[in-house]
């Protein structure tokens, strides 16, 4: 399949080689009460991208390709969490801090769950990472390497942060990634717009990007 409108030049892949990748689309940074709004942030900046991704979700889903999704996630005990990461942000509300949706980026606690709109389905991977990225210290590679996996498309938040953090990991590990324009947000308008242009820049340095239409336009053409 090729997507021909993507930037900057046209992406091709092979269904069978290639994973939707869904990045921390959690109640924490999308929700009001979780970890993104005590950092001062507008959530609703977030939340605006839900229809569009979910739209992207169903379409992959149908056409039968495979799904990973990631929660920024740590253990009860935070003996994942360095105090070089917890201890910035905000001091009164870190992470493992009891907040309105439970314990601050804490895996199993409410604000730690995928939105509804998004939610998992049997047979799709979830991955719990403690760091921004989705490789790092959680087998992620490992797991698409047996299956065969050689492209990614992203989407998720925020896009400078889990998401370009990600997008690089894969690239160094020799995935072409595409990442999804409208499925991805930043709280920071700016920031979402750099990202896409550093992906993108010097021959696809980092990989591509692309509407999620111009996908949902291959995916139906199957080609
Ligand atoms: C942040 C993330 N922004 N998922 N996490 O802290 O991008």
């Amino acid at each position: 399949m090729r997507i021909e409108t993507a930037n900057p030049f046209p992406y091709d892949f092979e269904l069978k080689n290639t994973a939707l990748v869904l990045i921390d689309m959690q109640r924490d940074f999308i929700e009001p009460g979780g970890f993104g709004e005590t950092l001062g942030n507008d959530v609703s900046l977030l939340e605006a991208i839900v229809p569009a991704t979910k739209a992207a979700l169903q379409a992959w889903r149908e056409a039968g390709g495979l799904v990973v999704h990631t929660r920024e996630a740590h253990k009860a005990d935070l003996s994942d969490c360095p105090p070089a990461k917890r201890n910035r942000g905000n001091p009164s509300l870190r992470i493992g801090d009891e907040g309105p949706m439970g314990r601050i980026l804490v895996a199993g606690e409410p604000g730690n769950q995928i939105i509804d709109a998004l939610a998992p389905v049997d047979g799709e991977i979830v991955i719990d990472k403690p760091g921004k990225g989705a490789f790092y210290a959680t087998g992620l590679h490992e797991l698409l390497q047996r299956r065969g996996i050689t492209h990614l498309l992203f989407g998720g938040v925020t896009t400078e942060v889990c998401v370009q953090t990600s997008m690089r990991e894969a690239n160094d590990r020799g995935y072409d990634s595409l990442l999804l324009e409208d499925c991805t947000e930043s709280y920071f308008p700016a920031f979402k717009a750099a990202t896409l242009d550093m992906v993108r820049a010097q021959g696809a340095i980092v990989g591509w990007t692309a509407p999620s239409a111009a996908l949902m336009a291959a995916l139906r053409q199957g080609q």
